[in-house]
């Protein structure tokens, strides 16, 4: 294809003579037309991915790449003076997710696509997506981020179904993304809308009148769920999605010969968490009015479900007051009514009920009882459900259970966000590693190679020469290239412990005062987004912003540590950050972090993780070794323990570790009581001071000490640059084609 030629046919003139928009727009179309030409004809099973968050990031150079013209596209750019870089920003990201689990989704439907598998998403199409963050006054503020425009990637249908709540019934309409494999198959992600939703009641902030639901059914991301109307609001938007879906899956299946007896020969439906687990009793429903009886309906389902559990948390884990059910769709109601009665039934064991004596409905539950598939998302974490958190389940249905670690898509995370490592090892080890990434093992023989190491430090010192000229240029951050970069980057929540980073970063900057200079500077980077409703996050978030304002302005430690909170960070801020990381922070208390996935992308980019063993932690420990890792803290059994004997005082290791007291009384000491807020400093130093739920203190000790051994390991540049090989060479385990290969292998049977 002769790229310039298209690119120009499309422009209706010369390159030269386009503006930077409409050479977008132009590649924009170009992408759109050629995803549509792979579209195969649907056949044969299909997996549908549901899920409430699709967090898929900018679109157009991830395109390019899958469809196999980005360095052509590149090269017709410069050719004109144009850097394609400058055409990406053009481009809005999609912020249709809060983190983990909604970029999970988008690495997914990647692999499902990359590896020929006939599959579909299906989401809702948020027009105002996840809140922009900005910081004023060290604060976290929430703003509204239209990402919706003119020119979009966005496709509307004619597909669209009536959906009844108790009070009214709306129309909705189907918008469709192309997901383009990596040289293989186009398949779609299904958004649903409404089209009566209303932008303009947005007021101020993300504020908007939760109860007209017409007008704000799929404004936002998640509302805020602190209240009732917020509660209901996301029930709302929950059925809206899955009794679409089910009618989509219902229609396509007719259409390929399925006599709905036997669904399961031609749907199988993932269950992203609890939040479309009402796909099961709409579709129960929806069988019914088809002539199917309860039973047989039931029993279809259940072979046509499947689940993912991404957390032990109790507070995220969604259970429904049944009245509030009834209020929004009492349709439902009776048949949850015959899915609890049925397992009253055959166990006698409350904690497995699926209403329980509060009447309020546990939706995991009734995953767990009518899907064919429990699955956690790391090896730790799949152990803990089957021997604690779920354990009741597991002891009845063992043969359910199965664990699939968590990958990230290559294309993205490496390729796309990492170019100049990439030509480098396709130039060490050819390309066959970008549809197998176990072929990155291959660069073990480099090991020894001094000049290949000294080539895998120069491109890291180019990543973040990039970042440092990207955040001055966007943000007017001032970072020093020639320091170590310590990143934490993820949303913002007391057991991923940025708290724990923040008061190793006073430490430091108290040790720096009493003239323990670092033989390297170090900057410590953070990125995070806090819900709107989580104060105590927020009172994080204002902690580490104060000691950013602090020590960067600290003529006597600034040359040699710097603090800085990156603003909205963001899958496109991520793509910038990962590749410039020296250290990456995965630090949550043992047992809480599912899996994570950051620490993959990391690890692939060539940063060394200074974790817990936890989440995929484990198995990245396992792949690397002990020399290539900085293991810290106290591990899951005795997390577990602690909670179990509740014997975990906080205020004990304060009294008992000077070091410790120093950096917490530092928190309401006045250097920040001068620029901080009063009570949100001391309400946090009360909180870690009096519960610390997530035992940050438990660590400290061993957290500072092997954050020391790791700053001193890095001046050994050599020694660093083969951790950094092996960790590369170990990461293909966690390419999403793997997972995904996994997933239909035992899972979907595609
Ligand atoms: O899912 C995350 C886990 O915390 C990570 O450990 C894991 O790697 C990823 C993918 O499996 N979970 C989330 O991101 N969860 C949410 O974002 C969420 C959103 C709404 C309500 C509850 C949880």
């Amino acid at each position: 294809m002769d790229i310039k030629n298209t690119l120009e046919q499309k422009l209706g003139k010369s390159i030269a003579d386009s503006s930077k928009q409409e050479i977008y727009v132009a590649l924009l179309n170009i992408t759109k037309d050629m995803s549509e030409e792979k579209v195969q004809e649907d056949t044969g099973k299909k997996v549908y991915y549901i899920s409430a968050e699709f967090l898929i990031g900018k679109l157009l150079s991830n395109n390019l790449i899958n469809l196999g013209i980005y360095a052509d596209v590149k090269k017709v750019l410069a050719d004109n003076g144009i850097s394609l870089a400058e055409i990406e920003e053009i481009e809005a990201e999609p912020s249709l997710g809060n983190g983990g689990l909604g970029r999970l989704a988008a690495c997914f439907l990647d692999s499902i696509a990359s590896l020929g598998l006939n599959g579909s998403g299906i989401g809702l199409n948020y027009h105002l997506g996840l809140f922009k963050q900005v910081f004023e006054n060290n604060k976290q503020k929430e703003t509204a981020n239209p990402w919706i425009e003119e020119n979009t990637f966005l496709r509307k249908t004619d597909v669209s179904y009536p959906v009844k709540f108790k009070d009214f019934t709306v129309q909705s309409r189907m918008y469709e993304i192309d997901v383009t494999g990596y040289d293989n198959r186009t398949n779609k992600l299904e958004l649903f809308d409404l089209d009566t939703v209303d932008d303009s009641i947005v007021g101020d902030g993300i504020d908007f009148d939760k109860k007209d639901i017409a007008k704000n059914l799929t404004l936002f991301l998640y509302p805020d769920d602190s209240d009732d109307d917020g509660r209901k609001l996301r029930i709302y938007q929950q059925y809206f999605m899955v009794s679409n879906g089910a009618k989509l899956i219902i229609d396509e299946c007719k259409k390929k010969g399925s006599n709905l007896h036997d669904l399961y020969n031609y749907a199988v439906i993932q269950i992203n968490d609890t939040h479309p687990t009402m796909v099961i009793p709409e579709l129960i429903r929806l069988l019914m009015e088809e002539g199917i009886d309860i039973d047989e309906a039931i029993e279809i389902v259940s072979k046509t479900c499947a689940y993912t559990n991404h957390t032990i948390l109790a507070e995220a884990l969604e259970k429904w007051p049944i009245s509030f059910l009834k209020e929004v769709v009492p349709q439902l109601v009776p048949i949850i009514e015959v899915l609890d009665d049925k397992v009253r039934r055959r166990f006698d064991d409350e904690s497995v009920v699926i209403i329980d004596k509060n009447d309020t409905v546990h939706m995991a539950h009734i995953d767990i009882h009518y899907g064919f598939s429990v699955n956690g998302v790391a090896a730790l974490h799949t152990e803990i459900l089957e021997k604690s958190e779920l354990n009741n389940f597991y002891k009845i249905y063992p043969e359910k259970f199965n664990n699939k670690t968590n990958g990230i898509t290559f294309r993205r995370w490496l390729l796309h966000c990492n170019p100049e490592l990439t030509d480098q090892l396709t130039e060490w080890i050819g390309d066959g590693y970008k549809k197998d990434a176990e072929e990155l093992k291959k660069l073990e023989k480099y090991l020894s190679d001094k000049d290949a190491l000294d080539t895998l430090l120069k491109i890291k010192t180019d990543n973040k020469a990039d970042f440092v000229d990207y955040i001055k240029r966007t943000q007017n951050i001032t970072l020093n290239p020639n320091s170590i970069f310590d990143i934490q980057v993820k949303r913002l929540h007391e057991y991923k412990r940025q708290q724990l980073n923040a008061l190793f970063v006073i430490h430091k900057y108290l040790e720096i005062k009493k003239g323990n200079i670092p033989e390297t500077p170090i900057t410590v980077i953070f990125g995070a987004k806090a819900a709107p409703a989580y104060i105590i996050a927020k009172d994080i978030i204002h902690l580490i912003l104060c000691l950013q304002e602090i020590i960067n302005n600290d003529p006597e430690v600034n040359k040699y540590l710097n603090v800085v909170m990156v603003e909205n960070y963001n899958v496109t801020m991520a793509e910038r950050l990962i590749p410039a990381c020296d250290i990456s922070e995965q630090i949550s208390l043992a047992s809480k972090e599912a899996s994570g996935t950051g620490n993959m992308k990391f690890m692939l980019n060539g940063a060394i993780t200074l974790g817990t063993e936890d989440g995929a932690n484990v198995e990245i420990h396992q792949f690397v070794g002990d020399d290539n890792i900085y293991i810290f803290g106290a591990e899951s059994d005795e997390v577990i323990a602690h909670y179990a004997n509740s014997d975990y005082v906080s205020r004990d290791y304060y009294e008992k570790n000077p070091a410790l007291k120093e950096a917490v009384d530092f928190i309401t000491g006045d250097a920040m009581l001068k620029i901080g807020d009063e009570t949100q400093l001391n309400r946090l130093k009360n909180e870690l001071l009096n519960k610390d739920w997530f035992m940050t203190f438990l660590d400290f000790d061993s957290y500072v000490e092997t954050k020391e051994k790791a700053y001193a390991d890095f001046n050994d540049r050599e020694a660093w640059a083969k951790k950094m090989l092996v960790n590369i060479s170990q990461a293909g385990f966690f390419s999403s084609d793997r997972t995904i290969a996994q997933y239909n292998e035992d899972i979907w049977k595609l």
